[in-house]
């Protein structure tokens, strides 16, 4: 990815400033311990102009994790959310990726972190397919990987926190050294959570399953879209405790992320799941999902919010 694919603009505590001068200090607390909440929302083009995909979701999101993080946002949830669509709107994007960011500034050296600053950025970028060009389609190779999502008493999974991506960092380093797009990481008990950017669904006699909120996963919103949406076209969608082996035998494996969007996976461990490419239940989600993201038919839940 070349910086030309950043937006121009980049909202700082509250001014949209040029890309260059969108730094942070070198004794910012979040770039020693991690100290950060952020999100990724995608905004896609529609016919009435780019529309972001569950944008007060989003928010809430952000909010939460600076809640469990007790970072004290500067800015009421109609602030960032009118933010995220001015940042858009000042890019000229038709479609992009969004990554808002708090995080804990300058102020004081020290793990605590409480007596800094709390700054808040919002930047834009064209990003395309997440897990390469042809994976919508063709699907993903995946491993397993050797690295084990954080325990409950760990890290709170549930909060989108900037240290605890280190964890997806080992997972998904590992999966590129052993030659895999990504890697499936399993829970503290060994059962299946997630990729290390991505929400995982299974299929097996056209029954859905996915990992529940207990599996040390991030509450991905993705992941719930699916949910709906599968339901939607009439299928029976689990909340379940996957086990490793279960992703060898399934018929259709299927991640979700903002990033990832609805992409199969054609392999695990270089068993090949099914006939080692898409399946039909992911094709039907996956096409439902791009419809109503494109604004192709319907939105009737709401969840395009046209930047005006
Ligand atoms: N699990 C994890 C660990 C995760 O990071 C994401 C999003 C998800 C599940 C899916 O959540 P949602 O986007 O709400 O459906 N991962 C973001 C990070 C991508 C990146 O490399 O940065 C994303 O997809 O935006």
């Amino acid at each position: 990815m070349s910086s030309s694919d950043f937006g121009a603009k980049v909202w700082y505590n509250g001014e949209l400033v040029p890309w260059e001068n969108a730094t942070v200090h070198v004794s910012a607390h979040a770039l020693h311990y991690g100290s950060s909440v952020f999100e990724g929302i995608r905004a896609y083009a529609t016919p009435p102009g780019p529309a972001v995909f569950r944008l007060d979701e989003h928010v809430e999101r952000l909010f939460n994790s600076a809640k469990i993080f007790r970072i004290e946002v500067p800015y009421t949830f109609a602030e960032v959310r009118q933010a995220i669509l001015d940042t858009i709107k000042a890019n000229g994007h038709q479609s992009c990726y969004i990554r808002p960011l708090i995080f804990r500034g300058t102020g004081a050296l020290g793990v605590e972190g409480r007596g800094c600053s709390v700054d808040t950025i919002i930047f834009t970028l064209e990003w395309g397919a997440y897990l390469g060009p042809e994976a919508i389609e063709q699907g993903v190779d995946v491993g397993v990987s050797s690295w084990r999502r954080m325990a409950p008493d760990t890290f709170p999974a549930m909060g989108k926190i900037g240290g605890q991506y280190v964890n997806s960092q080992f997972a998904k380093m590992e999966a590129v050294d052993n030659g895999y797009v990504e890697n499936v990481v399993l829970d503290v008990n060994g059962y299946v959570s997630e990729g290390s950017g991505e929400n995982l669904f299974l299929v097996s006699k056209g029954v859905v399953y996915t990992t529940p909120l207990w599996g040390s996963i991030l509450q991905g919103i993705t992941r719930q879209s699916a949910i709906q949406i599968a339901q939607d076209l009439g299928y029976e969608v689990r909340e379940q405790t996957i086990s490793r082996e279960w992703l060898y035998i399934a018929d259709e494996l299927f991640f979700t992320g903002t990033a990832a969007e609805v992409t199969p996976i054609r392999s695990v461990d270089r068993i090949p799941v099914g006939r080692g490419s898409r399946g039909p239940v992911t094709a039907a989600i996956q096409k439902r999902f791009f419809e109503i993201t494109s604004g192709e038919i319907e939105d009737t839940r709401g969840w395009l919010t046209v930047v005006e």
